[in-house]
């Protein structure tokens, strides 16, 4: 048997604290190593059940060690550069939870950083991507089972959005997941963005503006259209209908069972993206270290990350605009292509 790949997970909250139990108890040939976290009794409460795991508050000290052989990043994205940064100086391959950076010029910076390390070592957790339902439509989508796809309808609610939660993360942390779902569905670049808001929610914290609607144009003129609803009270809930030639296709519904009792039919509501993605989840770690130990990547790369990032900066411009706003690319290097 291999030696397991020894993983360092930078982050102990929401995001980081959910892959180390999953590193933990799921993922096959990866162990938790270390836990990087600014909080210290946080790091240390993360490790206290994983033999051998050691706390830090500090990156650079455990890439000096030289003691791990991958990174998993799930600090706010605001900190994601200099990690990413660090991580390819040291040739480690790293998993790092969406959004690659906050703005396309940071991003571009980590893509370049990437290309001059001559290989691919950054992947980006767009977990939609490994869920059974994204991956079928892709396919009729490719396979043109229906004819042509001509047009794309997501629904993104969750229940309540967390405390200082902006208007403009609505785009940048949430519909950033659609940016991305488009481009995985359609195999296209996203031409431009446009964002209507209108009547808002009074559950919307701090003069948050919520729902919003967003409508993205593909290169070759696909319409896909969102529906950004972040305090709908009711449950999660991620759906994408798609309009092709001849047929209408529609992923993500309710979580079975069905059930019919008592004079009532229906079933649960995931309460949140944890659950309606758990097994997405699992597939991308696992993915993920399988790719790692072969020295490859296994999902989603910088350039994702890079485009989905000029995507939202489009996305936030058309927020006050309320202009079709184009997404400014830079070329794609030879090594995404
Ligand atoms: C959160 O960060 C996620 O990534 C979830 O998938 C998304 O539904 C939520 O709106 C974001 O805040």
């Amino acid at each position: 048997m291999n030696t397991p790949l020894r993983v360092a997970v930078i982050g102990a909250g929401r995001m980081g604290a959910d892959h180390i139990d999953r590193i933990h108890h799921r993922i096959h040939g990866a162990e938790v190593a270390a836990v990087v976290d600014i909080d210290k009794p946080r790091a240390e409460a993360a490790v206290a059940h994983i033999p051998g795991a050691v706390a830090h508050t500090d990156v650079q000290e455990i890439l000096d060690r030289g003691e791990v052989d991958a990174l998993l990043v799930a600090t706010p994205g605001f900190l994601h550069e200099d990690v990413l940064l660090a991580a390819l100086e040291h040739g480690l391959p790293t998993l790092c939870e969406k959004p690659l950076t906050p703005d396309a010029a940071s991003s571009w910076r980590v893509v370049q950083a990437e290309v001059a390390a001559g290989r691919q070592l950054i992947q980006v957790g767009f977990m939609r991507r490994f869920d059974a339902g994204y991956r079928s439509l892709r396919r009729l989508i490719q396979d043109k089972t229906y004819g042509e796809l001509l047009t794309l309808h997501h629904q993104h609610r969750n229940a309540t959005a967390p405390p200082g939660f902006t208007t403009e993360m609505l785009i940048n942390d949430s519909v950033v997941h659609e940016f991305d779902a488009v481009r995985f569905f359609t195999g296209e670049e996203i031409r431009n963005v446009q964002v209507r808001i209108g009547r808002s929610t009074r559950n919307a914290p701090d003069g948050q503006r919520d729902p919003q609607l967003v409508l993205m144009e593909t290169e070759s003129g696909i319409l896909a259209q969102v529906e950004v609803y972040l305090n709908a009270q009711f449950g999660y809930q991620v759906a994408t209908q798609a309009s092709f030639e001849t047929g209408i296709v529609g992923i993500g519904g309710d979580v079975e069972p069905y059930v019919r009792t008592a004079g009532t039919w229906g079933g649960s509501v995931a309460p949140s993206f944890e659950e309606r993605f758990v097994e997405a989840y699992d597939l991308e770690l696992q993915d993920w270290i399988n790719a790692a130990a072969r020295g490859e990547i296994g999902g989603p790369s910088a350039w994702d990350g890079y485009a989905t990032a000029a995507c939202c900066e489009a996305g936030v411009q058309a927020q006050t605009s309320g202009e079709i706003v184009p997404v400014q690319l830079q070329r794609k290097p030879e090594i995404y292509a």
